[in-house]
């Protein structure tokens, strides 16, 4: 048998804070690459979860797995997803606290399958009913839906989250999923009518395509190839080797019929979809006057038919815009560059609040109506889209990656406090450590009157000039001597080499990131026409009516801006998550090529770095580097003294005690906490666990051999 030595060399160990040298970042990665190459993909930082990407399926997630972590504690089985999810369900159960689980990591990570598998953990091991069941089923189905419609091929991810997600699940007293409730954050819209070279449009385009029975197609109009589709040609990358759009299409139908669905309400969706390709073929020529006009009617047939509007009065407000002068309506003819952004504003306008409907209709079937039960309490769960850096970045990497830091933030202050409220709250001095604080760049881009998004929303408000170009400047003016933020202007000579005239750059926590400034006031107005508008009010697609509402075009307030909107959906998130316990898990992608078994040591450097792993360490270690409740010490240990084995009678702290002494502990290597002992070496802790394995075997060999007693 290997000596309990011998695997920790081979297999690393499973817990950061016992790494003897825990200062230093190489045995930090040394010991992540140990396990990585044992396909051990899961060590904590204590309580934290530390997970690299394995780029393969790993043998560990199946029903026997989920049964080996159920209730049972923390530390005794290796560190697992499942163990993180179990301790969550257990402390709300026995604390009566709602949780959440935080899940980080930049684009590509395995953050959305990380959250998969909390929820399939939940959904195969908590008790269930019936009733309990149908949930359960619901709870797991909105998973493919939502990911039809909200993923996409990007050059990170083949299934990258383009947007994010907060989803609490309900349980009952007794422990029971009984239901749940999503909040969605700021859908990338611009994906509809846009992808980068490389990249693809929201994969429900390609399954129904490619899915599609034969009659639905040609009631749709549509051609079973996606290059037909000017929508779905920009990135040039119509299928991609890990996704089948067919098979996922057949999932995706039955998932919608589990979640409740209708036929109906399936055909209407159906209908806005195909409606989004087609109105992307819509092609415009000019009249003599410049004037845009359509040339060919065969999309506007389609689209008359499947929206349940008038032809038109469609093609009209797609070629005009109306305008209110001295209270007389004019329409003033749009040219064809206008035309053709007033249609793309259509389409990005019907696909993103058709996917906000989409999520209401999963809520619908997904609400908990048991009035009488009032003893309910939730685990939240937290998939967001990570951080990412392209060639070009955009208004979307903008708003994805302040959403990221805001994540990062809330993790450096909950772990901060948390951990010093503990050494307080147990009467142990410790050393504080110092943290590079994010906050910084969090007001950078936040705070009132001086933020980056409230400079961009002045521009977007101000009438005359105003352009990307003047909205450039006027970050030169007011955050230009910002440490954390540079532009073509205000860099040096090298850094000026990397960046173009349009170009500002953010230093942020996770790294440097140009944003072109190209199209941010537009994408912050999202801007609908009016007649547009109100040509969707008029739709008899039963979805539409829900989602253009024809109060909207009598207010007279002007919405937020979508900058502002995702603001302060961001700061309700924060305070959500502040009044639940939280658990993390850290996720790391091991190289850039998507390949599993590749450990690219450079860029799991740079993510241990800047996702404060180190730091993280330290505070844990900052006093002691192990710590358990006592009666949890006393359970594991207690047969190591014969006068706490096979019972203690006495007060437990006095047992801890009774015990510690037995095996030696010097006085400098622990402190009794109120409710906890404190370990402060790791190798006190390992001889401690070489022991109990020496006695668990001569315990065995004894108790073959008859053997009763204790000697
Ligand atoms: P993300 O959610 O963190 O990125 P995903 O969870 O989508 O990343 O993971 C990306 C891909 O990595 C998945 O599609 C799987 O192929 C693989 N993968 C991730 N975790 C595992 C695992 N535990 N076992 C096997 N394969 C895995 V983004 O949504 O882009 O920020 O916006
Ligand atoms: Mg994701």
């Amino acid at each position: 048998m290997e000596s309990a030595l011998t695997a920790r060399d081979r297999v690393g160990v499973q817990d950061f804070v016992l790494l003897e040298n825990y200062t230093s970042e190489a045995a930090f990665i040394e010991n992540l690459r140990k396990r990585f190459k044992e396909n051990l993909i899961y060590t904590y930082i204590s309580s934290v979860l530390v997970s690299v990407n394995p780029y393969k399926d790993l043998e560990i997630y199946t029903k026997n797995h989920m049964e080996r972590y159920r209730g049972v504690n923390f530390y005794e089985v290796s560190p697992h997803i499942y163990a993180t999810s179990d301790n969550s369900y257990r402390s709300m159960r026995t604390e009566r606290r709602d949780q959440c689980i935080l899940i980080s990591g930049e684009s590509g990570a395995g953050k959305t399958e990380a959250s998969k598998k909390i929820l399939q953990y939940y959904a195969v091991t908590c008790p269930a009913s019936d009733q309990v069941q149908t949930v359960k089923d619901r709870l797991l189905q909105s998973n493919p839906v939502l990911e039809a419609f909200g993923n996409a091929k990007t050059l990170r991810n083949d299934n990258s989250s383009r947007f994010g997600k907060y989803m609490d699940i309900q349980f009952d007293f007794k422990g029971a999923p009984v239901g749940g409730h999503i909040i969605n954050y700021l859908l990338e819209k611009s994906r509809v009518v846009h992808q980068n070279h490389g990249e693809r449009n929201f994969h429900i385009f390609y399954q129904l395509i490619e899915g599609g029975e034969e009659d639905l197609l040609r009631r749709l109009g549509l051609e079973r190839n996606p290059q037909h589709y000017q929508y779905l040609v920009k990135g040039n990358c119509p299928k991609v080797s890990s996704i089948n759009d067919r098979s996922d299409w057949k999932q995706v139908r039955k998932a919608l019929t589990v979640i409740g669905f209708s036929e109906d309400e399936v055909e209407e969706l159906m209908n806005i979809i195909s409606s989004v390709l087609h109105l992307g073929n819509m092609q415009y020529g000019g009249d003599d006057g410049g004037s845009a006009c359509i040339t060919s009617d065969t999309q506007i047939k389609y689209l008359s038919r499947l929206l349940g509007v008038s032809g038109t009065v469609l093609t009209e407000a797609l070629t005009h815009r109306k305008i209110i002068a001295k209270g007389e309506e004019l329409m003033s003819p749009l040219n064809i560059e206008q035309a053709s952004a007033a249609r793309d504003a259509l389409s990005k306008a019907v696909y993103g609040r058709t996917f906000t409907w989409l999520v209401n209709k999963i809520n619908g079937s997904l609400a908990y109506t048991d009035e009488s039960n009032k003893n309910s309490s939730v685990i939240g769960l937290l998939d967001i889209y990570g951080f990412e850096v392209f060639q070009y970045n955009s208004f979307e990497q903008f708003c994805i990656n302040y959403c990221n830091e805001k994540l990062q933030q809330l993790f450096i202050e909950l772990t901060l406090k948390s951990e010093q409220e503990e050494y307080e709250a147990e009467g142990i001095t410790w050393e504080p450590v110092q943290y590079f604080n994010n906050k910084i760049i969090c007001d950078l881009v936040e705070e009132k009157f001086k933020g980056i998004i409230s400079i961009l929303d002045e521009e977007c408000l101000r009438p005359g000039d105003a352009s990307d170009i003047t909205f450039l400047e006027k970050l030169e003016d007011t955050v230009g001597s910002h440490p954390h933020f540079v532009t073509h202007k205000l860099a040096d000579t090298k850094t000026r080499k990397l960046m173009g005239r349009e170009e500002f750059r953010l230093l942020h926590y996770a790294g440097d990131v140009n944003y072109n400034v190209n199209g941010f006031l537009d994408k912050n107005n999202d801007l609908l026409y009016r007649n547009l508008k109100e040509v969707m009010c008029m739709s008899e697609n039963k979805i539409l009516t829900q989602c253009f509402d024809r109060e909207e075009l009598t207010d007279k307030k002007r919405p937020d801006t979508a900058a502002t909107q995702f603001k302060s959906s961001l700061a309700k998130l924060m305070e959500i998550l502040m009044s639940k316990e939280p658990s993390y898990v850290r996720c790391i992608k091991p190289n850039d090529s998507k390949q599993a078994g590749r450990f690219d040591e450079v860029l799991i450097r740079h993510q241990v770095k800047y996702l404060g792993l180190m730091e993280n360490l330290r505070v844990r270690r900052a006093g002691f580097a192990y710590r358990r409740r006592y009666e949890i010490f006393l359970q594991r240990y207690k047969s190591l003294c014969p006068d706490t084995w096979p019972n203690w009678q006495g007060k437990l702290p006095e047992g801890v005690s009774t015990l510690v002494k037995h095996l030696g502990y010097k006085p400098e290597e622990y402190k009794m906490g109120r409710s906890k002992i404190f370990i402060r070496f790791p190798k006190t802790l390992f001889a401690t666990e070489d022991a109990l394995e020496t006695r668990k075997q001569s315990l065995a060999t004894k108790l073959q051999a008859g053997w009763k007693g204790y000697t």
